[in-house]
């Protein structure tokens, strides 16, 4: 028998999400009125199944994560789909808000999968002449930040993975990047009228690099008060399961900002692989378009050059940074640096930047 806790109709209307089955149904199960009562007790298993007591059938089953650490924080009930998930201390009340009313880019099974799994994959984003241009002059970037270790005498850091903060500062090309049309569409698909660069970094990973980098979510460097900010995951070359591609958890952005660790590669949400994890091959031109709070490590490249990649982040315009001072209060400032965190979408409407 799997592990339960019995409870009430009403503590599971506490959850957000939570449906009560249809009339036909509930009139199934013997309420003749189709309406389940508050007092009705009913048992929940680790398996996220809802039953009313001695039935074999499930009122209501939910695999999903938010669903999961509800029966987690609420029941002290540890499902058998889900790690074990530690919250932020600054998010007490994160909601998935679905997105992509009115897509201008994504498909609606597109929309589907962000919205249940948290990711989609966009093949071929890039033409071949761009991402050669990008590539050759992020690696020109990257070959001075090589030579500086080697003088240095640093031969250990040149085996490691390597990221260059906000290229978009120094070179036109990769602001070129990050105002292209699918961006501004994919701003207005998954955030709103009013979208800004966030971040931008490139990532190497040398050859044979073993070291994974950790499992995290991106809103688990910087705690700000709207968690529905994406990622775009862009690959300059092929990146697989070889390679160094990403691996996600699907469905685990619902939960919000979990509490992270450091650790020397960055913050970790996971000491180990959660279960249920998979790899989110793309070639090189294609990207993974992610929700930030969505937890995601890269393994390691076994082969014999470097993988590399291009990441961008956009948020709405008008996010704050939240932290708490020595003093235990709230601050709030804005998270967007004005120079260099560009309006891609001011209502809707792509914004004619200079750039
Ligand atoms: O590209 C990589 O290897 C990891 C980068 C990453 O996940 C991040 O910086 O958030």
């Amino acid at each position: 028998m799997s592990n339960f806790r019995t409870t009430s109709v009403a503590q599971v209307r506490r959850f957000a999400h939570w449906q009560d089955p249809g009339e036909a149904v509930t009139r199934a199960f013997g309420f003749t009125d189709g309406v389940l009562p508050d007092d009705q007790q009913v048992v929940v298993d680790d398996e996220l199944r809802v039953h009313l007591p001695g039935k074999r059938v499930p009122l209501a089953s939910d695999r999903r994560s938010d669903w999961a650490l509800f029966c987690q924080e609420h029941f002290g009930l540890q499902s058998r789909f889900w790690p074990r998930f530690d919250r932020h201390p600054l998010n007490t009340d994160f909601v998935w808000n679905p997105v992509g009313a009115d897509p201008r880019v994504l498909s609606e099974a597109e929309v589907t999968q962000y919205n249940e799994q948290g990711y989609v994959v966009i093949e071929d984003a890039l033409d071949q002449s761009f991402l050669e241009q990008l590539t050759g002059e992020l690696d020109a970037h990257d070959a001075d930040r090589l030579k500086t270790l080697e003088r240095k005498g640093n031969t250990e850091a040149l085996k490691k993975i390597s990221f260059s903060a906000q290229p978009s500062r120094q070179m036109r090309t990769v602001r070129q990047l990050s105002v292209l049309p699918v961006f501004q569409h994919l701003g207005h698909d998954l955030i709103g009228p009013d979208v800004r660069l966030y971040w931008d970094q490139s990532v190497y990973k040398p050859a044979r690099c073993t070291d994974p980098f950790p499992w995290h979510q991106d809103t688990g460097y910087t705690y700000v008060d709207y968690q529905q900010c994406f990622t775009v995951w862009i690959a300059l070359t092929d990146a697989n399961v070889d390679t160094g591609c990403l691996w996600v958890l699907p469905g685990g952005h619902r939960v919000g900002t979990l509490r992270h660790a450091k650790s020397e590669y960055g913050n970790v949400v996971f000491g180990e692989d959660p279960g249920n994890m998979i790899p989110v091959p793309v070639r090189a031109g294609s990207m993974a378009v992610f929700a930030a709070t969505l937890p995601h490590m890269t393994g390691a490249n076994k082969r014999g050059w470097t993988r590399k990649a291009v990441m961008l982040e956009y948020a709405p315009d008008g996010m704050n940074r939240i932290a708490v001072d020595p003093w235990g209060n709230r601050t709030k400032t804005p998270a967007a640096y004005l120079d260099s965190h560009y309006q891609l979408l001011r209502d809707g409407v792509p914004t004619s930047l200079s750039i």
